[in-house]
């Protein structure tokens, strides 16, 4: 059997999936959905799909099994809920929606057809050193503190604080989470503005567990960089950083640490639609589910509360 997917949004993303995805066997990215028909048409053209310029119509789609959205954040929610009604698996981008109203619509929506069909695109789940992390936690002891530290590259537009949040910051949220298997009970969040905005975010949470995280952000010039650190009861483990070969050259040695989540996050982006599509021929979700794209968000919505009350605000 062939799994007919389709992809909507040809930008960045739904282009990595694009191409992670026609290389599986057994599935074919049949249509590919974008406003701007020029981008449809090319990225048709790289998989031999057909175009649309109508993302709501390749929802309903009749012809195809399973969905891709990785179009504007504000419009995964809305897409997300047609897929479901129409009984196609989905692999949502993230964020799952702008707010956690909107989150929590989706969730509602799977409630309404019985089973879990959304996957959402935390992919740092599938990054090979945050696994390696969760694994040498395990012989560690219960986790106390967990610190995740963003650096951003890539923004040369001036994002308000929900988008940072939202977009960026989401990732470390859905990370602590999955690594301390807690939720966040309340957080404190610190903004920093210099020439954009958002120059620094220091994010304090606490968890239900009793352990603590701190996520940091900052949107840097010189890399993209990730790195979390557990400390538990016995030890502390830190992610290693992805193999690069060392290279000496003009008097220096250095490791490349690359520019974007597209190199740093490369093969988590296709493990997970690997086991996106093991999970459909299953029949089931394996990855992050819609709950977790719903918590995520909630945990967003207080941080943005507190960057403005300047409290410590509840979960
Ligand atoms: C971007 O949208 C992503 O999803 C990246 O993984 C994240 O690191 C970056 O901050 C976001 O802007």
């Amino acid at each position: 059997m062939t799994l007919r997917v389709g992809v909507i949004g040809t930008g960045g993303m739904g282009r990595e999936h694009i191409a992670n995805l026609s290389v599986l066997d057994g599935v074919e990215v049949a249509v590919v959905a974008d406003i701007v028909e020029k981008s449809a048409a090319s990225a048709a053209a790289s998989c031999g799909a057909s175009a649309s310029t109508d993302p709501a119509a390749l929802a309903v789609d009749a012809t195809l099994d399973a969905v891709v959205i990785a179009s504007p954040d504000d419009t995964h929610a809305a897409l997300a809920i047609t897929a479901i009604q129409s009984g196609k698996y989905v692999l949502c981008e993230k964020p799952l929606a702008s707010t956690a109203e909107d989150a929590g619509r989706v969730v509602d929506a799977e409630r309404a057809a019985g089973r879990d069909l959304v996957q959402v695109g935390f992919m740092r789940q599938y990054d090979p050193s945050h696994l390696q992390l969760d694994a040498a936690m395990s012989g560690l002891g219960a986790l106390r503190h967990l610190r995740c530290v963003h650096r951003n590259t890539n923004h040369q537009w001036e994002r308000p604080l929900e988008l940072v949040f939202s977009q960026s910051l989401i990732h470390d949220v859905h990370t602590a989470r999955w690594l301390s298997a807690s939720e966040f009970t309340s957080v404190v969040a610190q903004v920093v503005s210099g020439p954009r905005p958002v120059e620094h975010v220091a994010l304090l949470g606490a968890m239900e567990n009793g352990s603590t995280v701190t996520i940091e952000f900052v949107e840097a010039t010189y890399g993209y960089d990730v790195e979390v650190e557990a400390t538990c009861e016995h030890g502390v483990a830190v992610a290693a950083q992805p193999p690069q070969p060392l290279i000496r050259s003009d008097g220096v040695q250095h490791r490349h640490i690359g520019d974007d989540w597209f190199g740093r996050f490369a093969e988590a982006y296709r493990k997970e639609v690997e086991d996106w599509v093991a999970g459909i021929l299953d029949d089931r979700v394996n990855g992050p589910t819609a709950a977790d794209g719903l918590a995520a968000q909630r945990v967003v919505d207080a941080a943005i509360r507190s960057a403005s009350s300047g409290r410590r605000e509840a979960v």
